[in-house]
C-alpha cells in the first residue's frame, strides 16, 4: 500500500535552500506539498513539507477510480445504479440528495432517486422533500418485487439512479439481512460505503469487512469520507483512505445539500497540503 512516510518536513532561512536539502535528502523529483512559515526560538523560519513525486503518483494511481461510463444507460434500457450504504449517521441520506440534486453532476446524464431506507422514521421524507425541491424523480421499495417495477418507471426519466440505504446497525442483523439483499436485487453498477472521517481508523477496517461482499451479498466498490469539515486536521484521512484498500470517487465536507460535495483524490490530495488546483477540472455548476 503506498502511503507518504517518505514525506519529510524540511526548515530553514530561505526556501530556496530548504528546498535543495530536500532535493539532496529525498532526490531530484521531489515535490513541495506545503510551505509555511514558522517561527522557530522567536526567528522566522520557511518549513516545507516535501515527497519524492512517486509517492505522490502511487498514492492518486491507489484511490483514483475508473471514470464513470460516458453513457450511463445501458444498452438495455436500464440506468447506471449507484449505491450509498454505511453505519448509521454517516451521511448517506445527504450525499444521495448531494449526487441527485447537483446541477450536471453527470453531465447530460439524468439523475433520479431510490430508496429502500423504509424503516427509520423520516428517513424516506428526507429524501423525499430534497427529490420534491429539485424536480428529481424518487422511488421508495419496500420489498425485492417491486424493484423491477421501480427501475422500469425511473429509467423513463432518468440515466442513473443513486439509491439510499438504511442504516446498518450491528444490534438488527435480521434487519440489516433483509435490505442487503434487497440491494443485491437491485445489483447497483457500483456501491459506496460512506464512512465519516472522524471514525477511528481501527473501526473503520472492521466496519468495511463488514460491508466487504460476502458469498450473499454484492460488496463494497468505493470508499466515500464524509464530514471532512469536522476533523481537526485533515492529515489522516488520506491514509484512512488509503488504508481501506477502495478507489475515492467523491468525498463530503459539510451540511450544505448539494454544494459541500467534491471528487475524492484532488481534495484528498489536498489534506497534504497539495494545491487545490486539481480541483478546477471539476465543476458541474
Ligand atoms: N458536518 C457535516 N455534516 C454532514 C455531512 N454529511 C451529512 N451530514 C450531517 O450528518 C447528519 C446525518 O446525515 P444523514 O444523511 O441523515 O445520515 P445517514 O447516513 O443517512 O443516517 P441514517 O439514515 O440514520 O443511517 C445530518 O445532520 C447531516 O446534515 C458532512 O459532510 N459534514
Ligand atoms: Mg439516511
Amino acid at each position: 500500500m503506498p502511503n507518504l512516510t517518505s514525506a519529510e518536513r524540511f526548515r530553514g532561512a530561505d526556501l530556496s535552500r530548504v528546498a535543495d536539502r530536500a532535493r539532496r535528502t529525498l532526490g531530484d523529483d521531489v515535490m513541495i506539498l506545503h510551505s509555511r512559515t514558522v517561527r522557530d526560538g522567536g526567528v522566522p523560519m520557511v518549513e516545507v513539507l516535501a515527497a519524492p513525486s512517486y509517492a505522490i503518483d502511487a498514492v492518486r494511481r491507489h484511490l483514483e477510480p475508473k471514470p464513470l461510463p460516458t453513457t450511463l444507460r445501458k444498452a438495455d434500457g436500464r440506468p447506471y445504479c449507484i449505491a450509498l450504504v454505511g453505519p448509521t449517521g454517516a451521511g448517506k441520506t445527504t450525499t444521495a440528495a448531494k449526487l441527485a440534486v447537483r446541477r450536471g453532476m453527470f453531465g447530460a446524464a439524468r439523475p433520479g432517486l431510490l430508496t429502500i431506507d423504509t424503516y427509520r422514521v423520516g428517513g424516506m421524507e428526507q429524501l423525499a422533500t430534497y427529490a420534491e425541491l429539485a424536480n428529481v424523480p424518487f422511488e421508495v421499495v419496500y420489498d425485492a418485487r417491486e424493484v423491477e417495477s421501480a427501475i422500469k418507471r425511473l429509467s423513463q426519466e432518468c440515466d442513473v439512479i443513486i439509491i439510499d440505504t438504511p442504516g446498518r446497525s450491528p444490534a438488527s442483523a435480521e434487519l440489516t439481512e433483509r435490505w442487503r439483499s434487497l440491494l443485491d436485487t437491485i445489483a447497483p453498477d457500483e456501491v459506496h460505503l460512506v464512512l465519516p472521517a472522524s471514525l477511528r481508523a481501527d473501526l473503520a477496517v472492521d466496519i468495511s469487512r463488514a460491508y466487504a461482499s460476502s458469498r450473499a451479498h454484492c460488496g463494497t466498490t468505493h470508499l466515500l469520507i464524509s464530514k471532512l469539515d469536522e476533523v481537526p486536521s485533515e492529515r489522516g484521512v488520506t491514509d484512512l483512505a488509503l488504508s481501506l484498500e477502495m478507489p475515492t470517487r467523491w468525498i463530503t465536507d459539510g451540511q450544505d445539500v448539494p454544494a459541500d460535495l467534491k471528487p475524492g483524490v484532488p481534495r484528498l490530495l489536498r489534506t497534504w497540503g497539495l494545491s487545490a488546483d486539481a480541483e478546477s477540472d471539476w465543476m458541474p455548476a
